[in-house]
């Protein structure tokens, strides 16, 4: 299948005129179709003059309507088939007129379209798996323990009085078993030094727990829980602990004529234990936690719950959305409009709580919670967090340490979507007197190392594709630019003028292509390739380290960006004059959602719209494979969609189409190993 390129102008009067052309037909044996070309080419400027005539005037529907048959007949239309209802999940959007039964409308749970699909912790479109789990197909699943990291972590004792390397082990073995496993943090484990338990005391509901003390087993402490902190997150913890698969039904405060010794507990709700939390302030209070645990004989029928968990636990209504995890299943937090008592709320929809607001640990997927414009609520009590867990005075448990490690661990891996700035402030000094570039928003021309992840995708000799580097020795381009000869092509990285390599310029050759299995060249379904290069001579590497190549990051949640997200695009786009832009160009556009208003069923899943309704000729610069990349709030760009078609764009009504990297996840993360594609989850 060959060349779709699309073409842009901007005429004096601001009109402006587009047209996607085909070049050729589609065809099956992977035949390039070289000669149809020059036909093309012809084509194109007789259809560019047919517009170009028609912009002078308003033009009118009839007129419009005649030039859309003239490109639809370019433009291989599929036979009519029933689209599959394409699964776009936009917790964002007002809710549908038609609201079904319970829950009830509430300002800050919604919208019913989300809270139907009972999405919970584990599902990992939307929120992050814990160190010791990674997301499969939108799931987290447990991890083999031995994967987890091993520098800078503590040994942890075990209920079973072994001895584990690391607090994340012992949890990738409690995810497997589903049974608590930590004791405490230590390395005198064995059976003659006493584990971690907890009681709930039937009559007055007083939790009490036996925390051993790792440097002074004489010190041993039985401690009442306070009631300061103690929230139902934890609750659900020790009611899990004691056999309660659904945790706790209430909590309360109990309160004694003398003052008890007394800890708080923090917990994050995939816990199996309160041994697993963030024990913290030793005290004296009068007032200590208490807590019923929740029979499943308790359970409501659906007219008399407020929020259904999905785990089939009732809730109220105004326990959801409030950051705190009621359900024990986080189903309460997953699909909110707005959060409670200072909840957090990510752009996915999902509320956190308050104290997970710059802690250092990315929670929402596009790391807004971690962003510098939210100011930290407690600095001291942050700089406290960072002492290892024996010197901190008041959080003498912590797994905190632990997590962030492990994380930083895993998410130091891979280093993609941050551009080397050192080499494009140097080259923009180099550039600034020949070149100087506005920067404004529609098609303007990039600094010469400025789109690091860019590609230009050279077929014998001639460039008619874009592509983006994702890492390792892997391209991602669309399918329609390439066929399987490997040695027919040639990456060229850190190029700038298309005709002309410049000092960083490095050009690779190919050593596979592989195109989706799935691809369809008549209706441009599962328009995506992946390109791998040839590893340089005895070298475990595909190309040597420059400073003017990075890699973009590959998204692996459709969930990450919203509707309306401004997003870029580049390439070395044509102009109506019919020539190729020498240098690269880059221009804004907009993420557009329902794009089957505007293409009905040729609009298919795994293809997503960018541009601008109003018309602007923004959305179509840029060369077919090129990536279009997003950027989320902590400033690192994903590979959000790769140009793959389009129609009449630059027209209001015709977007641009592109193919939806994240819904290719699982398909390109087999290919290229984990290791090359996440930073998160993996
Ligand atoms: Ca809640
Ligand atoms: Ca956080």
């Amino acid at each position: 299948m060959c060349c779709l390129f699309v073409l842009a102008a901007r005429t004096s009067t601001k009109s402006l005129v587009v047209l996607a052309l085909f070049l050729g037909q589609p065809n099956h044996g992977g035949q390039f179709c070289s000669e149809e070309r020059s036909f093309g080419v012809a084509v194109v400027l007789l259809f560019f003059l047919i517009i170009h005539s028609k912009t002078s005037s308003p033009p009118e529907s009839e007129e419009a309507t005649g030039t859309e048959q003239q490109v639809q007949q370019k433009h291989p239309i599929p036979p009519k088939k029933k689209v599959p209802d394409l699964i776009v999940s936009t917790p964002a959007t007002t809710p549908a007129t038609t609201t079904p039964s319970p829950p009830a409308r509430d300002e800050f749970l919604g919208p019913p379209e989300c809270v139907k699909k009972k999405l919970i912790r584990a599902s990992c479109g939307l929120v992050f798996c814990p160190p010791w789990e990674r997301c499969i197909e939108g799931q987290c699943s447990c991890k083999p323990p031995y994967m987890c990291p091993t520098e800078n972590v503590n040994s942890v004792c075990g209920q079973d009085h072994k001895k584990y390397r690391s607090f994340c082990q012992v949890m990738a073995l409690s995810c497997r078993t589903k049974k608590p496993l930590m004791s405490h943090f230590g390395s005198n484990c064995d059976a003659s030094y006493s584990k971690f338990s907890s009681l709930i005391n039937g009559d007055t509901g007083v939790v009490k727990v036996f925390i051993p003390n790792k440097e002074q087993p004489e010190n041993n402490e039985e401690l009442l829980v306070c009631s300061e902190q103690w929230e139902m997150t934890a609750a659900n913890v020790v009611c899990r602990e004691h056999g309660k698969s659904l945790g706790a039904a209430t909590i309360g405060v109990h309160e004694e004529p003398s003052q008890q010794k007394c800890v708080s507990f923090r917990c994050q709700g995939y816990e199996t234990s309160l041994a697993e939390c963030v024990i913290s302030n030793k005290t004296m209070r009068e007032k200590v936690a208490t807590v019923t645990c929740y029979d499943a004989s308790q359970a409501k029928n659906d007219e008399q719950c407020g929020f259904l968990c999905a785990n089939t636990k009732c809730v109220s209504l105004n326990q959801t959305c409030d950051g705190v995890d009621d359900c024990g299943d986080r189903s309460d937090e997953m699909c909110c409009k707005q959060c409670r008592n200072n909840g957090f709320l990510c752009k996915t929809g999902v509320c956190l709580h308050k104290d997970s607001l710059r802690d250092e640990q990315i929670d929402c997927l596009d790391g807004e919670d971690e962003s510098e414009k939210h100011p930290t609520l407690d600095i001291r009590a942050r700089s406290a967090a960072h002492q290892p867990p024996t010197k901190a005075v008041s959080e003498y448990i912590s797994p905190k340490e632990e997590m962030r490690a492990s994380r930083q661990h895993l998410e130091g891996q891979l280093h993609c979507g941050v551009p080397n700035m050192t080499t494009v402030d140097n080259m923009n000094e180099q550039e600034r007197s020949s070149h100087r570039v506005k920067r404004v928003v529609g098609g303007v021309p990039a600094n010469p190392t400025q789109i690091q992840w860019q590609i230009a995708l050279e077929e014998h000799k001639k460039i008619d594709c874009g592509g983006a580097y994702i890492g390792g020795c892997w391209v991602i381009t669309a399918a329609h630019c390439v066929r399987p000869s490997p040695r027919a092509f040639k990456v060229k990285f850190s190029l700038w003028k298309k005709s002309r390599a410049q000092d960083t310029t490095d050009i690779v050759p190919v050593e596979e292509i592989r195109i989706h299995p799935k691809y369809n060249p008549s209706s441009y379904e599962n328009d995506i390739a992946l390109v791998k290069l040839e590893k340089l001579p005895f070298k475990d590497k595909c190309l040597e380290d420059n400073p003017a190549v990075s890699a973009v990051c590959v998204p692996w949640t459709t969930h990450l960006f919203k509707p309306n997200y401004t997003c870029s695009i580049s390439g070395w786009g044509r102009t109506a004059d019919g020539r190729a832009s020498q240098v690269l160009l880059w221009a804004n556009v907009s993420l557009i959602d329902n794009c089957e208003r505007f293409y009905g069923d040729r609009f298919k899943p795994g293809m997503m719209c960018a541009g601008d309704l109003q018309g602007s000729v923004d959305s179509c610069q840029g060369d077919s494979g090129g990536p279009l990349v997003c950027k989320d709030e902590l400033g690192v760009s994903y590979l959000w969609g790769i140009v793959s078609w389009g129609e009449r764009c630059g027209q209001p009504g015709f977007p641009g189409v592109y193919t939806q990297v994240a819904h290719y996840f699982e398909w390109i993360r087999i290919h290229t190993g984990w290791s090359t594609v996440t930073r998160f989850n993996a």
